[in-house]
């Protein structure tokens, strides 16, 4: 007889559960419930801005690592050395205005094998600092301005194979600058990030390529284009009707 299994277009996931943000379904516009907004993939912002690399990780299993100057004798962590790893002043980054909103945006490029489920990856903790140092060897003592995990655990499940390989963004995050309204434009932003500390055999472990998380850098306010914003919008409403199918 024929089994009819999961409709899901991939064969792992979806990933439910209370702080599970899934786009392994190659979701947009995904909330957080911590005024974040995730995707998997969209339309990068028109304007002034570009989207600049800040930190590269990289260790098989799970991997860990912040942005800093720090290099000698070794960066910390999970960083990886190199152009791709340094401080970010507060006054390079660009705000982003939705819906009356202002946010910095990130993205992720993941680098994934693409075997089997090993193209999925969990992102655990993202948290972000400022200091007026910006090549601190550890983050000791700072207290986190951002935390994914604030009030809920939350893990970001990622499907790397809709955009394989390095070169392709795997997720962009707008995060409201509500957060960061204490700090110096001339203080450096901290951004720290843990992937694949899920149970082994999950897929969701990183494979022994890097991460890299890049800024929408350029400084200024970028007010999207009208039509970006009724994307923008539409997507979050779209999100209110999948979730409630899900139910
Ligand atoms: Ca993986
Ligand atoms: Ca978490
Ligand atoms: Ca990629």
């Amino acid at each position: 007889m024929l089994l009819l299994v999961a409709s899901s277009a991939f064969a792992y996931g979806p990933f439910v559960g209370p702080g599970a943000i899934d786009l392994t379904g190659g979701d947009s516009n995904v909330a957080g419930g911590d005024g974040t907004i995730w995707s998997s993939s969209i339309n990068q912002p028109t304007g002034t801005g570009v989207y600049d690399p800040f930190l590269r990780v990289q260790n098989g299993g799970s991997e860990e690592g912040f942005n800093t100057d720090y290099g000698t004798p070794l960066p910390p962590l999970d960083d990886k050395a190199g152009i791709w790893t340094h401080s970010v002043q507060w006054n390079t980054l660009t705000t982003v205005t939705v819906e009356g909103n202002d946010y910095y945006v990130f993205q992720l490029d993941a680098n994934e094998e693409q075997s089997g489920d090993r193209s999925l990856i969990s992102l655990d903790e993202l948290q972000i600092y400022s200091d007026s140092n910006g090549s601190r060897s550890d983050l000791n003592g700072l207290s986190a301005l951002y935390d994914l995990d604030n009030g809920t655990d939350r893990t970001v499940f990622i499907e790397t194979a809709l955009k394989p390989g390095s070169g392709t963004d795997d997720l962009t995050v707008y995060i409201p600058t509500s957060f960061f309204s204490t700090v110096s434009g001339t203080d450096y932003m901290y951004f720290y990030c843990q992937f694949g500390l899920s149970d082994a055999n999950t897929g969701l472990e990183t494979g022994a390529t890097f991460e890299e998380w890049r800024a929408l850098q350029g400084g200024g306010n970028d007010v999207p284009e009208p039509s970006t914003l009724v994307l923008l919008g539409s997507g979050l409403l779209g999100l209110m009707g999948v979730r409630s199918r899900k139910k």
